[in-house]
C-alpha cells in the first residue's frame, strides 16, 4: 500500500486536479458570497427567575428606531412589552402555541391586531425597503425560561450587508405588565465597509424599561398567563422610562415559579445576547471539494514521510 501511495502523490494528474480545485475555490471567492449569521439568545436568570418572552430581531440599514426613552410607546412595542406578541406567531417555522396556555390563538382572534405588530411595522419601515430580514428567537413557545438558550441560523447574500448592518430586539419580561428590553439605538454588527463586527452582550436587570402603556399592578387579572386576558390591564397613557421596580406581592407570592423574578435587585444578569458570523462562503460543495482534494493530499504526503 505505501508503495502505492507514494506512486499515487507522484502522479502529476493528482497534483493537477488538485491545483485545479485550489485555483476554482479562489476564483469563486469573487462571486457573490452567502453570509451566515447565528444569533443567538441565553436567559442567564437564576432558577425561577423572570422568563423572556420569544426575541423579536431584524436586521436592517440602521435607521429602524425600536424606541425611545421619554417618548411613548409605539403599537409595536406595547404589544411586544404587554403580551410578547411580534406580528410572527404564525408564520414562523416550528413555533406554535399547541399545549401552551395561548392555545387557540390564531390570525383571525388575536385581540392584538397584527398591523399593528412590530412584525409589520418593521416590514412596512423604509429601513428594509430592500431587504426584510426578522425573525423570532425562542427556546420554547413561551420564549426563555432561566437556562434556556436558543439561537437561529440566518443566510443572505453579501450584496445585500449595507442594507442588513444594522441587528435590533426586542422581548418581554415576565412577570411584568408592559417591561422590555430592547435597544435603544441600533446595534452595528459590519461597519461601513462590511467587515463583520458582530455582537455578544448581557443585559443587565438595570437595562429593562417600562413600555408607559399599562399601569403596573402584577395582578394575575392583567399579565398574560392565558389567551383570556392577552390585551387585558389599565391603560397608563406615559411614557418609555426605565422600569420603575416591582409593585404589588401578588405575583411573587402566588407561584414559587417566579420567586427570584424580581431583576431590579443588584447584579441581576437577564440574557446574553449574541451575533457571530458562521461563515462568509462560496456555495459549499466547490469549497468542500476544494478542501478535501488538499486534505488528501497532506495525508498522502504525511504517510509518505512516515513510511520513507
Ligand atoms: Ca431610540
Ligand atoms: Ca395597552
Ligand atoms: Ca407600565
Ligand atoms: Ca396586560
Amino acid at each position: 500500500m505505501t508503495s502505492q501511495y507514494r506512486a499515487l502523490f507522484k502522479t502529476p494528474t493528482i497534483i493537477i486536479a488538485a491545483i485545479a480545485a485550489l485555483t476554482s475555490t479562489i476564483t469563486m471567492k469573487s462571486a457573490a458570497q452567502a453570509i451566515t449569521l447565528n444569533l443567538s439568545v441565553e436567559n442567564l436568570g437564576p432558577e425561577n427567575g423572570a422568563v423572556l418572552s420569544p426575541v423579536w430581531f431584524g436586521l436592517h440599514d440602521g435607521s429602524f428606531d425600536t424606541f425611545n426613552p421619554g417618548s411613548p410607546a409605539s403599537s409595536a412595542i406595547e404589544a411586544i412589552a404587554e403580551d410578547g406578541i411580534t406580528g410572527l406567531e404564525f408564520n414562523t417555522p416550528g413555533f406554535s402555541f399547541d399545549n401552551t396556555p395561548f392555545e387557540g390563538l390564531n390570525p383571525n382572534n388575536t385581540p392584538i391586531p397584527l398591523s399593528s405588530t412590530i412584525a409589520n411595522l418593521f416590514t412596512q419601515s423604509s429601513a428594509t425597503t430592500n431587504s426584510v430580514i426578522q425573525g423570532k428567537i425562542f427556546a420554547s413557545a413561551l420564549g426563555f425560561f432561566p437556562g434556556d438558550t436558543a439561537a437561529v441560523t440566518i443566510n443572505f447574500d453579501d450584496s445585500l450587508i449595507a442594507n442588513n448592518r444594522f441587528f435590533s430586539y426586542v422581548s418581554m419580561l415576565i412577570p411584568t405588565n408592559d417591561g422590555f428590553i430592547s435597544n435603544d439605538e441600533p446595534i452595528e454588527i459590519f461597519d461601513a465597509e462590511g467587515n463583520f463586527i458582530g455582537a455578544d452582550f448581557i443585559v443587565l436587570g438595570s437595562d429593562v424599561w417600562d413600555a408607559g402603556t399599562e399601569i403596573n399592578d402584577e395582578s394575575l387579572s392583567s399579565l398574560p398567563f392565558s389567551l383570556e386576558i392577552l390585551a387585558q390591564g389599565e391603560e397608563q397613557n406615559g411614557v418609555i422610562e426605565k422600569f420603575p421596580g416591582f409593585t404589588g406581592n401578588e405575583i411573587f407570592s402566588f407561584n414559587p415559579a417566579f420567586t427570584n423574578a424580581d431583576f431590579t435587585v443588584e447584579g441581576y444578569q437577564l440574557a446574553r445576547i449574541r451575533v457571530t458570523q458562521v461563515s462568509k462562503s462560496v456555495p459549499e460543495p466547490v469549497t468542500t471539494i476544494g478542501l478535501f482534494t488538499l486534505g488528501g493530499l497532506f495525508m498522502l504526503r504525511r504517510r509518505v514521510s512516515r513510511t520513507q
